[in-house]
């Protein structure tokens, strides 16, 4: 009875670990990489993740890359005085100092997978993405997308002058 029920928290623990895989390069760890399922005809969707540099140099995710979609960058949000958010594509990419873990989420630093138009980002599919650090090198990894929870996204004005 003790070996079956090990087995049984193996499987369980695989299964989320599927969900939910790390990737490293050099001494970067990415974790949690996920996105938010789009609406049919949304042109933008959002992309999450955690990065966190174990090393003793301060590293930058300088670019994203990926053949998944027409286009895509690193952005950041933020939210003017007026109580609106817009967002900023990071040309010179994310600082990752050394020691330090750097989030990627909702209402701040965020992937920006653009010109969806049609081809919306479906929970339980996975979108293919590579990494560029400026010292760690590259790294692909995939964002898992997810259904949305709640509707913080949709609010945001994308900042075309970018
Ligand atoms: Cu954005």
């Amino acid at each position: 009875m003790k070996t079956l029920r090990i087995a049984a928290i193996a499987a369980l623990l695989s299964a989320t670990s599927a969900f939910a895989e790390d990737y490293t390069a050099g001494d970067i760890t990415i974790a949690h990489a996920m996105a938010f399922e789009t609406a049919k005809n949304a042109k933008v969707g959002g992309g999450y993740m955690t990065l966190t540099n174990a090393g003793d140099q301060a590293d930058t995710l300088v670019d994203i890359r990926s053949d998944a979609v027409p286009m895509i960058q690193l952005h950041k949000s933020e939210t003017d005085a007026n109580g609106v958010a817009r967002m900023f594509h990071l040309e010179d990419g994310i600082p990752l100092p050394a020691g330090e873990t750097v989030t990627l989420e909702p209402g701040g630093l965020h992937v920006m997978f653009m010109g969806l138009d049609g081809n919306p980002l479906v929970d339980g599919e996975e979108v293919k993405a590579t990494l560029i650090f400026e010292k760690a090198g590259e790294v692909d990894v995939s964002f898992s997308v997810e259904p949305r929870r709640g509707d913080a996204m949709q609010h945001m004005n994308h900042d075309k002058s970018d």
